[in-house]
């Protein structure tokens, strides 16, 4: 008596050999036509629709109150995609930390949010060439005594509470040039690191200079200062794809590259406050190598 369990093994073995052969077949078939299975842009010109994952930080991101993206980055990607025939886009939004799996997961076809291009993350992705460039910066409330201009000069501090975006490259930074971990406080998102501040639970809030600009024009009621950091390097972003959507990032950055060459990346960049120049002449290669300065 063949016990149930082989029984199962025996069934799903069959069901195994059996849906191979039909992808074979099929697969044969499309090839016998001359018919090619359609390319991931050819799914989503005809789906209408690129889904781009992103987190809520102006002016990398903007999501206005009726849900409409914007920003930096989706504005840009925007004008790559329907250059690429995909007119729509669809804002997935997540917290920064959630970019990367939600895109892995499939819940988005790329990440257009100001994802900086670090070794580390181009093993999970593939990312296009250099699009946002931008320095850290420090925020701190104006009565802030310190004169802190370095990650250097926060590690030598043992009180300092620094807020840091969750996921982000500052909490690598920071930990790089010595700041333990246990003064390193996860930050989920602007308004919250502000109020951090405000509340005292943080002394520094470090993160992109142009976001930190966003914030204090936002809180313009408060006194803030904020400090460029000196022993950081200028961090270039760019959308990423999935590892296996590699002739998507190709067919991206071939259109990237005539935007970077027609002005429409230049305006779309300055329209948001970024320098166009600041990518220029640099290349994916170079970040995912872990290049340190610009
Ligand atoms: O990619 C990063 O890690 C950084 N980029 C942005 C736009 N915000 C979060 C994080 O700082």
């Amino acid at each position: 008596m063949i016990s149930f369990s082989k029984k199962i093994k025996k069934y799903s073995f069959i069901l195994g050999i059996s849906l191979s052969f039909l992808y074979f077949i099929h697969s044969a078939d499309c090839r016998a036509n001359g018919e090619s299975r359609p390319t991931r842009l050819e799914k989503l010109q005809k789906r209408g629709y690129v889904r781009i994952g992103l987190s809520n930080e102006p002016p990398w991101t903007v999501i206005d109150a009726d849900g409409q993206v914007g920003g930096a980055g989706p504005d840009l990607t925007h004008a790559v995609f329907q250059r690429m025939g995909v007119s729509e886009l669809q804002g997935v939004l997540s917290t920064f930390g959630g970019l990367i799996p939600g895109l892995l997961a499939g819940r988005s076809d790329a990440i257009s949010s100001g994802l900086f291009i670090q070794p580390g993350r181009c093993q999970a992705v593939a990312f296009s060439e250099p699009d946002l460039c931008d320095r850290e910066a420090f925020l701190m409330k104006e009565d802030m005594p310190l004169a802190l201009k370095t990650y250097r000069d926060l590690a030598t501090d043992s009180l300092l509470q620094v807020g840091v975006p969750a996921g982000g490259t500052e909490e690598r930074e920071a930990l790089a040039a010595g700041v333990p971990a246990s003064r390193l406080v996860p930050v989920p998102d602007g308004p919250s690191g502000m109020i951090m501040l405000l509340a005292g639970r943080i002394q520094v809030y470090s993160l992109p200079a142009s976001s930190a600009q966003h914030l204090v024009d936002l809180w313009r009621g408060q006194k803030f200062s904020l400090v460029t950091v000196k022993d950081a390097p200028v961090m270039c972003a760019g959308t990423a794809f999935s590892p296996n959507a590699v002739d998507l990032r190709d067919a991206y950055d071939h259109v990237l590259a005539k935007l970077k060459a027609d002005g429409t990346y230049d305006r779309i960049l300055r329209a948001h406050g970024f320098d166009p120049s600041l990518a220029r002449g640099h290349t994916r290669e170079e970040f995912c190598r872990g290049k340190q300065s610009l």
